[in-house]
């Protein structure tokens, strides 16, 4: 769930998001195609309009906040950023325009998030929650004539209609549903490929009893982790029941299991097992590091428009996503040499740094059509009880059609340990999740502990690694002509994947 190949520790992720998921930003351009789509979307509340529409007004209410009104949208907006909740209020109240700039929610979301109270009461908003305004209080002065896309445009994303998106996926880029695997079909087909899987789920204990509805009653005053806040399953639930956001903030829960007193640990089907990785997926290798391993469990939970944008698993990882309740919609991509990443995704020439649109909902309403018509594109529908298969290195983005739930795990097949090794040596920048003093020597630390405990499985995995080596220095001695030595590029990789990189690209 985290970007793995391009997870850059120097994104300040750790303050918002858990290691699985990061917040990449960016603008795109904006704009809606699909008339009908346009037409859902309400009303401005406070009457903001597109900034197209100042060229056919006849007054704009910004010209009347002094030298505020020489500032681009985006930099007053920035700046407002910087003042805390009484500058907010205060400037706020010296013109419409000032007003309708400090009411945009994302301020008081970031206010809120920079110093959580110990007790609140959710109240639809941030800024009424920020601020403990009951709902019958909360004023709203009209603030026609002012137009301005950096307000009205997260208002547009949070009331666009985004389930079409998942409608008429074309048939090439339908991922495959199959029933289930066995582990030599995972193995020998279906590593290097997404697939959703309808039986296993269903048999898990919890399936059915674990709801949104169930934690509420069971865990109601346990505190699970959204993205910067720890927050009761209350006041959770509450939120997810009434917020307007652009970006719903999203339940990912790394110690649900502790919390929950869940087994992780019972052998599948046995009398205390709550739920297990499908067993097509075989050992997870990375379970040799025992208590050095990174993360590699999460409980998920979001309201409908929720979810994950544009990014890779970390440490070339593999991850399956469970779903317990609701339904996501699943828009992914392979990776690779050669291979362009998704439309609207910026990859930086090191390949440590991705960039894309902030929001889903900017990501639909801009790229999805292109998206869809990308070579390599794969979608699908994973539904309640079902299972679906993230492949190491997959670009994803996920959608909640419905509330949802659901459980996921990362973890690292054998036919995928070249693939973890490879990126434990030569991508140390951006390997992740790993505790501070261990991060550095992740690859010395996993081939240390493979050795002492399968010594024949990190042979192949080491004799495929020579394999990819040669390969790549043949392809770099054919891109350069030079003929220079690997050493002497400072051991970089360019991650050139093996013989099966390409092959089972869709
Ligand atoms: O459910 C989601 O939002 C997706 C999480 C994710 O990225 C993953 O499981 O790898
Ligand atoms: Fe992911």
């Amino acid at each position: 769930m985290a970007p793995g190949l391009l997870e850059t520790p120097s994104v300040a992720c750790a303050e918002s998001r858990p290691s699985k998921k990061i917040k990449f930003s960016t603008a795109a351009n904006f704009q809606i195609d699909d008339e009908d789509v346009a037409a859902a979307v309400p009303s401005h509340p406070l009457g903001i309009k597109p900034a197209g529409n100042a060229y056919t007004a006849s007054e704009n209410i910004k010209t009347r906040c002094g030298l505020f009104a020489t500032l681009p949208d985006e930099l007053l907006s920035n700046i407002l950023e910087s003042f805390d909740a009484d500058v907010l209020i205060r400037l706020g109240s010296t013109c419409r325009a000032l007003y309708a700039f400090t009411r945009l929610d994302e301020l008081w979301r970031a206010l809120f998030v920079g110093s959580p109270p110990d007790d609140f009461v959710w109240r639809g908003t941030w800024r009424a929650t920020y601020l403990s305004i009951p709902k019958e209080n909360i004023t709203s002065i009209s603030c026609n004539n002012l137009f301005s896309d950096t307000l009205y445009r997260p208002f547009q994303c949070a009331h666009t209609p985004l389930n079409h998106f998942a409608r008429n996926i074309p048939k090439p880029n339908e991922i495959a549903r199959l029933s289930d695997l066995t582990y030599e079909e995972y193995a020998e087909t279906w590593t290097n490929k997404p697939f959703i899987l309808t039986s296993p789920v269903k048999q898990w204990p919890i399936y059915e009893t674990w709801t949104p509805e169930y934690l509420l009653e069971h865990f109601p005053d346990t505190r699970f982790r959204a993205e910067a806040v720890d927050w009761p399953m209350t006041k959770y639930m509450s939120y997810i029941h009434n917020n307007a956001d652009e970006s719903p903030l999203y339940l990912f829960d790394r110690a649900f299991a502790e919390k929950t007193n869940i087994d992780t640990t019972a052998p599948p089907h046995s009398k205390e097992a709550s739920y297990w990785s499908p067993t097509c997926f075989g050992e997870d290798l990375f379970s040799v590091l025992g208590e050095h391993r990174p993360d590699c469990r999460w409980m998920i939970m979001g309201p409908a428009r929720s979810g994950s944008t544009f990014h890779k698993d970390p440490n070339a990882t593999s991850a399956w996503n469970a779903v317990l309740t609701g339904s996501k919609y699943w828009l992914m991509f392979p990776a690779g040499p050669g291979i362009e990443p998704p439309p609207g995704v910026i990859v930086s020439d090191d390949q440590s740094e991705i960039t894309s649109p902030l929001s889903i909902a900017e990501y639909m309403l801009t790229f999805h059509e292109l998206a869809r018509q990308t070579p390599g594109c794969k979608e699908g529908i994973c539904y309640a009880g079902e299972v679906l298969h993230v492949p190491s290195g997959w670009f994803h983005l996920v959608l909640n059609l419905e509330d949802s739930l659901a459980l996921t795990q990362n973890f690292v097949p054998r036919k995928k340990l070249v693939d973890v090794l490879s990126f434990l040596r030569d991508q140390r920048g951006e390997v992740s999740g790993f505790k501070d003093d261990v991060c550095d020597r992740a690859y010395e630390l996993f081939v240390e502990r493979l050795r002492e405990q399968c010594s024949d499985v990190l042979e192949e995995g080491l004799q495929e690694l020579e394999k990819r080596g040669k390969k790549n220095k043949g392809r770099w001695e054919e891109l350069t002509k030079g003929g220079q030595d690997e050493e002497e590029v400072g051991g970089f990789s360019f991650g050139f994947g093996g013989d099966d990189d390409d092959a089972d690209i869709p």
